[in-house]
């Protein structure tokens, strides 16, 4: 008799893909007619797999996604949290941006780390504050120092989370700071480069002590804006835009328009004039684009 599981997708390489069940790992191998689809099987993915010998198992299906996201590919997720560090790596902020648009147009709310905390003073940590004036919920952590361990845990648990930036942030330090034991490998900064060393190779979804999920993922620099990306869609994932009067209901994407709120947002500091000026340059991408078709 073939027994059959369900089990969700913790990690996949060299062709096989571990699927936690309830009572053990499965490693298995995909069935010929979903190594075909175009849809993939992600971390995350809900599945259900015959099992053949011991814990060995072939994946028969992958039950309907709730969320999927691009960058990094994972489904299933209620929550990103963008992870940069205040130094060493420099903030990406065209990254960061980006990403944060990425989210929410895959319907995951998002959420911004900034670790490393211990390489600036205090006072020049400064890096959050436009995305915590704009309404998104912040982090302040050092994976080294033990920052922020207990807030992270409070937000993480009971939901599944994935951790995605720049490679050399972070984000395995983060997840070994909440559970040593999970013994992710990390990597140093390349110091000619400035940047890390992509250590993280695969993403992987680990179980947390009180409840919850979440994924570690392998870091990236470059990130392109969707391709079918509208600059209505582009401005509806700015939160501050939403507090713009009197331009609220006359679909005004706040860029040359006469009497546009979002002016007085810029005076008052509630908005940050980077954020905006990195929203025109996107705009102005989405504009060009559409002009060339
Ligand atoms: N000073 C300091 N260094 C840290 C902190 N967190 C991580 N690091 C260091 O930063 C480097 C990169 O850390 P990783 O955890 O590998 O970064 P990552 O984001 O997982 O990188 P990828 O897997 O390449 O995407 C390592 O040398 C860590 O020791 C921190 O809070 N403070
Ligand atoms: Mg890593
Ligand atoms: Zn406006």
């Amino acid at each position: 008799m073939t027994e059959k599981r369900e089990g969700i997708i913790i990690k996949g390489y060299g062709g096989f893909y571990f699927v936690q069940g309830e009572e053990a790992i499965y490693t298995c191998s995909l069935r010929g007619r979903l190594r075909k689809s175009s849809k993939g099987v992600l971390v995350g993915d809900r599945v259900l797999l015959t099992v053949l010998e011991e814990e060995k198992g072939v994946v028969e299906e992958v039950f309907p996604r709730t969320s999927q996201l691009l960058r990094p590919k994972v489904a299933n997720v209620d929550t990103a949290l963008v992870v940069f560090a205040a130094a060493d790596p420099e903030p990406d902020w065209f990254l960061v941006d980006r990403l944060l648009i990425l989210i929410q147009l895959a319907g995951i709310e998002p959420a911004i780390c900034c670790n490393k905390i211990d390489l600036l003073p205090k006072e020049a940590c400064d890096g959050l504050e436009p995305y915590k004036k704009a309404g998104f919920t912040v982090f302040k952590a050092s994976a080294k120092e033990k920052i922020g361990r207990e807030e992270l845990i409070d937000f993480l648990t009971d939901r599944v989370t994935v951790l995605a930036g720049q490679s050399g942030v972070g984000k395995s330090s983060i997840l070994n700071m909440l559970l040593p034991s999970w013994q992710l490998l990390t990597g140093d900064i390349s110091q000619k480069l400035g940047r890390g060393k992509h250590t993280t190779r695969y993403s992987e979804l680990l179980a947390l002590p009180k409840g919850g999920w979440v994924v570690d993922s392998p870091g990236f620099s470059l990130l392109d804006l969707p391709e079918d990306l509208t600059q209505k869609q582009l401005m509806l994932c700015y939160p501050e835009m939403k507090r713009a009067e009197p331009c609220r209901f006359d679909g005004c994407l706040h860029h040359k328009e006469p009497d546009c709120g979002v002016k007085e947002l810029l005076e008052s500091k509630e908005f940050d004039l980077g954020r905006y000026e990195r929203y025109i340059a996107f705009l102005t991408e989405l504009q060009d684009r559409e002009e060339k078709y």
